[in-house]
C-alpha cells in the first residue's frame, strides 16, 4: 500500500522514487514491529494480573460470540476442528493491515499513528471487559500494549529517520517538521549525503528494530511464562479418582467389533471430537473449583471438588455426539465417564415447581439448558469427573463437566461447570438457543459407514462395509445397507451395550467392478426409522442417509 500525500515536487526528480519507497517500506516495518511490542507488552500483562486473556484472545472471543450462526456454522464445516486457527489466522491479517497502514501514516505524522494504536488499545480493552466474568483488571493488558506500541512506534519513526518525523537524524539533514507537514518541502531535493547519512539512517533503523523486536519477544514469553504459573497440568496429574460406587456394566461379549477403517467402541481420549466456543481452553485448577447449585431451588448449595468427590460416583458408557454433526460426519463419540449422579444433586437442592430448565455455565460465560425433567427422568445424567479412565482432559471440561445421555452435547454436555441454575425456559435463553438453535434437542438416530472410505477403490469379492449408528437413550435396533438403490439388507450389529451407547455393525458385501453407491440406514429402539429427507444441522441436528461412492476393481 502507498499513501501519496506528499505534494508533488516540480520537475523530475532523480532519486525520490527510491527514497518514498524505502520511506513507505520503512513505516509498514515499524507499524508491524511496534503491533508485536504492544502484543508482547499486553502478553506479560496478562500473565502478571493471573492468566487473565489477553487482547487478542479477548477481540478472537468476541469475534466468535458475535459471529452469525449461519457464518459460524461455514467455519466449523470449511476448517473443522481448525476453526479457531483460522479465526486467529484472519485477526493475524487484519490486525498486520491495520498495522502497517499506522506505520505508514506515522512516518507522515506521528500524531496520526499514535492515534491508530490507541484505537487498538481501546478496541482490546473493550473487547476484555465485554467478556463474561471480565472485571477492570482485564484492561491493563490493552492499556499497556497501547503504551509499549506507542513508544515502540515513535522509536521507529525516528530511526527511521522519515522524512515528516518531528525528530531530526541524528546525521543527515532535518527533512521536515510535523508542525505543518503538508507545507514542508519534502526536502527531497536536498540530496543528503545519501552513502554515509543513508548508511547511518539504516542501521540506526535496523538497530531500533532489534531492540523492539527483543521487547516483544522477551515480554510474550515472559507472559506465557507467567500465564502457566498455576499450573493446571500438575493439578490434573494430582486428582485421583474414588472407585465408583456404581461400576459400569462389563462390555458385553460382542458388543465391541475390531475392525481396521471401523471406528473403535470406546474413541481414546486423544481423538474424541472436540467443539466449544473457547478460544483458549478454560484453566481452573481442582482446588479453585467451587460449584453453586441456586435459583429455584429451595437450599442453595455449593460444593468443592473434594465434596463432589466424596458423594457416591457411578461410571457409565456414553455416547456423545454434537448437534453440528453433518450425516457422516465425525462429532460423536463414545467415552466410559465417571461422575456424579446430577438427579441426587437437584434433589437435594429441592427444585421447585416451574423450574423446567436447569442452567448450568461454565467458568467462560458459556451456558446450555437443559430440560429439568429429562435429568430427573431416571437416566445417567451426571457431572463428570473422569474419561476413559483419566481425570477429564483439560479440552475436555476439566475438572468437572455435564453429561445427559440422549441429548446433543450444546443442550446437556457443559465442560468447565461451575454454576447451575434452575429456572424456566421462559425465563433465559442459552448460548446457542440466542442464535436460534432449538430449546430443546433430542438426538435425532444416525448411522455412519466408516469403511470403505468414499471414494475408495476396493477389489472385487468379499468387502466389508462397516461403521457405526446411534441414538442415544433410545436405543439402536436395526441397521440396514444397500447397494446402487437395491433392497436393503440388515447387516450384523454388535450386541447393544447399552441404549446410551452406540452399535457397531458390518455388512459383507460381495462387490462386482464398477462404481457403486452404499447406503446405510438405522431403525431405533421405539421403531422408528431414521429418515431419509437431508436436513442440515441447523436448528436441531442433521437428517438423511450417509451414502459412500466407492470403485470396486
Ligand atoms: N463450556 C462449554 N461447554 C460446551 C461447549 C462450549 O462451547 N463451551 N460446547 C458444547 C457442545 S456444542 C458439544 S457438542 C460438547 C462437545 O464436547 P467435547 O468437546 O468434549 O466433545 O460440549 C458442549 N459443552
Ligand atoms: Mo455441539
Amino acid at each position: 500500500m502507498r499513501t501519496e500525500t506528499i505534494p508533488a515536487a516540480p520537475g523530475p526528480r532523480p532519486g525520490s522514487r527510491g527514497r518514498r519507497g524505502r520511506g513507505a517500506r520503512r513505516g509498514a516495518l515499524a507499524g508491524l514491529l511496534a503491533c508485536g511490542a504492544a502484543l508482547g507488552a499486553a502478553e506479560l500483562l496478562a500473565g502478571l494480573v493471573g492468566g487473565r486473556s489477553s487482547p487478542l484472545v479477548a477481540v478472537g472471543g468476541a469475534a466468535i460470540d458475535a459471529t452469525p450462526g449461519w457464518l459460524k456454522e461455514l467455519a466449523i464445516r470449511s476448517f473443522g476442528e481448525r476453526d479457531k486457527l483460522a479465526l486467529l489466522a484472519g485477526i493475524a491479517v487484519v490486525l498486520a493491515g491495520f498495522a502497517v497502514t499506522v506505520g505508514l501514516l506515522a512516518v507522515r505524522r506521528p500524531r496520526l499513528g499514535l492515534a491508530g494504536v490507541a484505537l487498538l488499545g481501546a478496541a482490546g480493552a473493550a473487547a476484555a471487559l465485554t467478556r463474561p466474568g471480565a472485571g477492570h483488571l482485564d484492561a491493563l493488558p490493552s492499556l499497556a500494549g497501547a503504551v509499549a506500541g506507542s513508544a515502540a512506534l515513535l522509536a521507529l519513526v525516528r530511526a527511521a529517520g522519515a522524512p515528516f518525523s518531528d525528530a531530526a537524524p541524528r546525521s543527515g539533514p532535518r527533512w521536515g517538521s510535523v508542525a505543518d507537514p503538508e507545507t514542508a518541502s519534502p526536502g527531497l531535493s536536498t540530496a543528503p549525503s545519501r552513502t554515509s547519512g543513508a548508511g547511518v539512517d539504516r542501521r540506526r533503523f535496523l538497530l531500533t528494530g532489534a531492540l523492539v523486536v527483543g521487547e516483544a519477544v522477551a515480554a510474550g514469553t515472559g507472559g506465557r511464562v507467567l500465564g502457566r504459573r498455576s499450573d493446571v497440568t500438575a493439578s490434573r496429574a494430582a486428582v485421583a479418582i474414588p472407585a465408583p460406587a456404581s461400576a459400569a456394566r462389563p462390555l458385553a461379549e460382542g458388543a465391541a467389533i475390531e475392525l481396521p477403517g471401523l471406528s473403535s467402541f470406546y474413541t481414546p481420549n486423544r481423538d474424541f471430537y472436540r467443539v466449544d466456543t473457547a478460544l483458549v481452553v478454560p484453566r481452573i485448577a481442582a482446588g479453585d473449583w467451587r460449584l453453586r447449585v441456586h435459583g429455584r431451588v429451595r437450599r442453595e448449595l455449593e460444593l468443592d471438588f473434594r465434596q463432589l468427590l466424596a458423594r457416591p460416583l457411578m461410571e457409565r458408557d456414553i455416547t456423545l455426539s454434537c448437534v453440528s454433526n453433518e450425516v457422516g460426519g465425525g462429532y460423536v463419540g463414545t467415552a466410559r465417564w465417571t461422575g456424579v449422579p446430577l438427579a441426587d444433586l437437584l434433589r437435594e437442592a429441592g427444585v421447585e415447581a416451574g423450574a423446567d430448565q436447569l442452567v448450568s455455565r461454565s467458568a467462560d460465560g458459556f451456558t446450555i439448558g437443559t430440560p429439568t425433567a429429562v435429568v430427573l427422568d431416571g437416566r445417567d445424567a451426571m457431572l463428570a469427573v473422569a474419561m476413559n479412565g483419566e481425570p477429564l482432559p483439560l479440552t475436555h471440561g476439566f475438572p468437572v463437566r455435564m453429561l445427559v445421555p440422549g441429548l446433543y452435547g450444546y443442550v446437556s454436555a457443559t465442560k468447565w461447570l461451575v454454576d447451575l441454575e434452575l429456572t424456566g425456559f421462559g425465563d433465559f435463553d442459552p448460548y446457542w438457543v440466542r442464535r436460534g438453535w432449538a430449546r430443546q434437542a433430542p438426538v435425532k438416530t444416525m448411522s455412519r459407514i466408516d469403511t470403505p472410505r468414499p471414494l475408495a477403490r476396493v477389489a472385487a469379492g468379499r468387502v466389508a462395509v462397516a461403521g457405526v449408528a446411534w441414538a442415544q437413550h433410545r436405543g439402536i435396533r436395526r441397521v440396514e445397507v444397500r447397494a446402487d438403490g437395491g433392497p436393503w439388507r440388515p447387516v450384523r450389529l454388535a450386541a447393544e451395550h447399552s441404549a446410551d451407547t452406540w452399535r457397531q455393525w458390518v455388512w459383507p458385501w460381495e462387490a462386482t467392478p464398477g462404481r457403486h453407491t452404499l447406503e446405510v440406514r438405522a431403525t431405533d429402539g421405539t421403531g422408528a426409522t431414521q429418515p431419509e429427507d437431508r436436513a442440515p444441522p441447523f436448528p436441531d441436528g442433521a437428517t438423511g442417509w450417509h451414502s459412500v461412492v466407492v470403485t470396486v476393481t
